[in-house]
């Protein structure tokens, strides 16, 4: 059974679903735009190169390895935690900014298919956030239902997550899904999304429980059985969680979010720069 955050999610078609794919009009910005206003995300399967998805999925996978995160009976690529950690003995900081910078990770997020996207997408040059959040999520983690604004909200508003899994991601494994509809909740828009997690010292998620948040949105919580080379695009006010990581053999989730713009636009100064701030300031 799928749960989020423990809570069991109801797999009937009035309350649950799969995402629309877009392949079909990737190539038209005209069309991805107006697919953005319609439907809040665009997913567009198999898009990426899958040699540049398994180089970041290996650098990754390398650097836990070297932590002994990995179960060392299984192939590195598997992802197959060994329930260990040697984290505590170093400095963490600079292991996870290690995780999130490597060259390979950035190659994919900022560099050649996904930026050419957003170019053709927003329909003018666009730009990426330097600081792009890594997810390494083992058994029984999820995420819970928030909007992207309250966290990167300071600059232009059409702003974008693209949000990339490093390799297969199924639906026990904890793969991301999204509220159908949360982008035309207006009231939800001007409160919850009107926040800040830095200025308001809030939690930034809305909810911790995904079928109670559905019954007081309406819309079905869109989901996929999720492939290396697969873009999933949203924007600042679609709302989103993941499922439980259930996986039967222990496999940590990787994935990819980061965000884009256009260059023209005014930028949330947090999450650009050689060193970033993020959260912290005020
Ligand atoms: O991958 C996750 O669990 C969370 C991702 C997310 O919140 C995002 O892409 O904005």
């Amino acid at each position: 059974m799928l749960t989020s955050l423990g809570h069991s999610i109801d797999t009937s078609p009035e309350v649950f679903g799969f995402l629309r794919t877009s392949n079909d009009i990737a190539d038209s910005h005209d069309e991805l735009e107006q697919r953005m206003k319609d439907d809040g995300y665009i997913f567009l399967r198999n898009v990426l190169d899958h040699t540049v998805v398994m180089n970041a999925r290996r650098e990754v996978l390398q650097k836990l390895e070297t932590v002994g995160e990995l179960n060392p009976d299984f192939p590195m690529m598997e992802a197959i935690a060994s329930g260990e950690s040697r984290r505590k003995e170093i400095d963490v900081k600079a292991f996870l900014k290690d995780l999130r910078t490597g060259d390979a990770y950035r190659t994919l997020c900022h560099e050649g298919q996904v930026m050419d996207f957003f170019d053709r997408f927003l329909g003018a040059p666009s730009r990426a956030f330097d600081y792009l959040w890594l997810r390494t999520v083992g058994q029984g983690q999820a995420t819970g239902c928030h909007y992207d604004v309250v966290y990167m909200g300071r600059g232009t508003k059409d702003l974008y997550t693209a949000w990339i899994p490093l390799g297969d991601v199924g639906l026990m494994d904890g793969a991301l899904m999204i509220l159908e509809n949360s982008h035309r909740l207006e009231d939800l828009k001007h409160t919850y999304g009107a926040s800040d997690v830095d200025r308001d010292k809030i939690d930034g998620w809305l909810s911790r429980n995904p079928p109670e948040a559905r019954n007081k949105y309406g819309g079905r919580w869109l989901t996929a059985e999720f492939h290396a080379g697969d873009l999933l695009c949203f924007s600042m006010y679609t709302l989103h969680c993941s499922l439980d990581n259930q996986s039967p053999v222990n496999r940590i989730r990787l994935s990819s979010d980061s965000r884009y713009q256009l260059a023209s636009e005014p930028v949330d100064e947090r999450w650009v720069g050689v060193d970033p701030v993020a959260h912290g300031g005020n």
